[in-house]
């Protein structure tokens, strides 16, 4: 054999080796490096049914939706998941409407709002209560002074909405509007039913 060709066969060989090695590397690097797949269930939730409770935005009253579901779970903001429900955010009236944006700026959301998801069910009946929390404290120029000094536990009626709604076909399967009036008052809302299948049945 041309022992020059000889020569230059073997630094092609060489060569190459040393490409395959240096793509080998690349590739086990870029394995090690992959990230694990962020968690889009955790991101884009599966919801079977969403349970919103509203109430006037103008006042500071704390509202608080309680559901409970067959198997005697109780969802609220003393237990805020169990049994495939979850309390989205304890809606606290005023307190929580602010929000300081990146540039340190604080802005008022006027929003009260509290939503319990039920991301499966379990066949058989839920229960959907409200509970008036806490009345806002205002400041009384009429009133005697007292140990608030003044300040007054509003009273009145304040309007609320509940609604029971199904995802995947979206459907309100249930909507209440009412009022509320006391401090600690207990408003027992609906009672529905779901079959195996997560279907709605009646209430
Ligand atoms: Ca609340
Ligand atoms: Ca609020």
């Amino acid at each position: 054999m041309d022992k020059n060709k000889f020569k230059s066969m073997t630094a092609y060989l060489d060569m190459l080796w040393i490409l395959l090695a240096g793509f080998g590397a690349m590739f086990i690097i870029a394995y090690l490096m992959i990230q694990p797949p962020a968690k889009t269930a955790d991101i884009i939730k599966k919801a079977e049914y969403i349970i919103v409770l509203g109430w006037d935005s103008e006042v500071g009253d704390d509202i608080d939706l309680w559901v409970k579901s067959p198997k005697n779970v109780t969802v609220c903001f003393r237990n805020k998941s169990g049994g495939f429900m979850n309390l989205e955010k304890d809606d606290l009236g005023r307190q929580n409407d602010t929000i300081v944006d990146e540039f340190g700026n604080r802005i008022v959301l006027k929003i009260n709002r509290e939503i319990i998801t039920l991301r499966g069910v379990h066949a058989g009946e839920y229960e959907v209560m409200i509970h008036v929390y806490n009345r806002e404290m205002f400041q009384d120029t009429n009133a005697e002074s007292d140990t608030y000094g003044k300040m007054t536990k509003r009273s009145g009626q304040v309007k609320y909405t509940v609604e029971v709604i199904k995802i995947n076909p979206y459907k309100i399967v249930y909507a209440k509007e009412g009022v509320y009036e006391h401090h600690k008052q207990e408003i027992s809302i609906v009672r529905f039913t779901v079959d195996d299948d997560a279907e709605f049945i009646g209430f």
